[in-house]
C-alpha cells in the first residue's frame, strides 16, 4: 500500500504536516484506522527505533519523528475513540517521574476512552505523590502507569508503596506497562495487571474493572 509506505517515510523524516495529510488521505481511501496506526505510524516509529539502535540517527531526530506520530494520532483519535457507551469507572494514567515518553501511553489512553472509560491523563514525568494526590481527589477504580526507561521503573514501585501508605491501595487497581515492563516485574511490585501493548491494555483494564471478557 504506497500511502502507508509514504506515511512511514514521513514519520521517519519527522514531517508532521505531511503525516497529517497522508493519514487523512488514507482514511479517505477507506483504509482502516487500525491499519494506518499499525502499518503507518507505529511501523514508522519502529523503523526509527531500529536506526537509533544502530546509531543511524540521534535523539533530536526521534523527537521530531515523535511529534509527527502525534500529528497522525490526532487525525485517528476520533475514529479510535468512537464509542457509544459511557462507563462509570474512572481511570488515572501517567508516565512516571523522570520519563518523558508518551506515545505508547497516549495510545493506551485512546483505547481506554474507546471502551467508554472516564480517563484522567496526568501526562508525563508524574511523581508518586501526584498519582496519590490524583487518586485522593478523583477516586479512580484504576491507576495506570507507563515507563519506557529501566531507570524510571522503580517509580512504579514507589507509587504502589505510597498508595499503601495512604491507605488507598484496596480502593484502586494498579496496571502497568511500557517497553521494559514484564509480568514478573508487575508481580514483584504487587501491581494488579500488566499489558504489553495498547490493545491488550484495554482488555486488561476491563478485566481489572470486573467487566466480562468480550468475544
Ligand atoms: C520516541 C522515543 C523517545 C522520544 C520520546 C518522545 C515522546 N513524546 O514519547 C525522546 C526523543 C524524547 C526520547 C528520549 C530519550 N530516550 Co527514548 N525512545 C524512543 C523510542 C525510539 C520509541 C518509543 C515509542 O514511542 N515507541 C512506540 C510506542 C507505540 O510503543 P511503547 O512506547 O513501547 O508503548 C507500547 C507498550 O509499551 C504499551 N504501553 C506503554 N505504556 C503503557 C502503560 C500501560 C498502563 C500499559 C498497560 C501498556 C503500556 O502499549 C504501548 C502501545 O502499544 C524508544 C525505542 C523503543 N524501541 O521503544 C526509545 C527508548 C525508550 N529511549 C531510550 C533512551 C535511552 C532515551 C534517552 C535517555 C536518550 C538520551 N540519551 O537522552 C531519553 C530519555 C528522556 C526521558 N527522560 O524520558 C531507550 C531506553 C533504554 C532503557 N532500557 O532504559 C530506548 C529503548 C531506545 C534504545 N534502544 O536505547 N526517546
Amino acid at each position: 500500500m504506497p500511502i502507508l509506505q509514504n506515511l512511514r517515510e514521513a514519520v521517519i523524516k519527522g514531517q508532521a504536516s505531511q503525516v497529517k495529510i497522508l493519514a487523512e488521505a488514507a482514511l479517505d481511501e477507506g483504509l482502516s484506522p487500525q491499519d494506518i496506526l499499525d502499518q503507518g505510524l507505529i511501523a514508522g516509529m519502529k523503523l526509527i527505533s531500529d536506526r537509533f539502535r544502530n546509531n543511524g540517527i540521534y535523539v533530536p531526530d526521534i523527537l521530531i519523528a515523535s511529534r509527527a506520530v502525534h500529528a497522525g494520532m490526532h487525525v485517528l483519535k476520533p475514529y479510535l475513540i468512537q464509542c457509544g457507551v459511557k462507563l462509570p469507572d474512572r481511570v488515572i494514567i501517567g508516565t512516571v517521574a523522570g520519563d518523558l515518553h508518551d506515545i505508547g501511553k497516549d495510545l493506551v489512553v485512546m483505547m481506554l476512552r474507546g471502551k467508554g472509560l472516564d480517563v484522567i491523563d496526568l501526562g508525563i514525568d508524574v511523581e508518586p505523590e501526584e498519582f496519590v494526590q490524583a487518586a485522593t481527589v478523583h477516586h479512580p477504580k484504576l491507576l495506570a502507569m507507563s515507563a519506557l526507561l529501566t531507570t524510571t521503573m522503580p517509580v512504579m514501585a514507589a507509587t504502589v508503596q505510597s498508595l499503601c501508605l495512604k491507605g488507598l491501595r484496596q480502593q484502586v487497581k494498579v496496571m502497568i506497562g511500557g517497553g521494559p515492563i514484564t509480568p514478573e516485574y508487575s508481580r514483584t511490585i504487587k501491581a494488579d495487571g500488566y499489558a504489553p501493548d495498547f490493545r491488550l491494555a484495554a482488555k486488561e483494564a476491563m478485566r481489572l474493572l470486573g467487566y466480562p471478557a468480550a468475544g
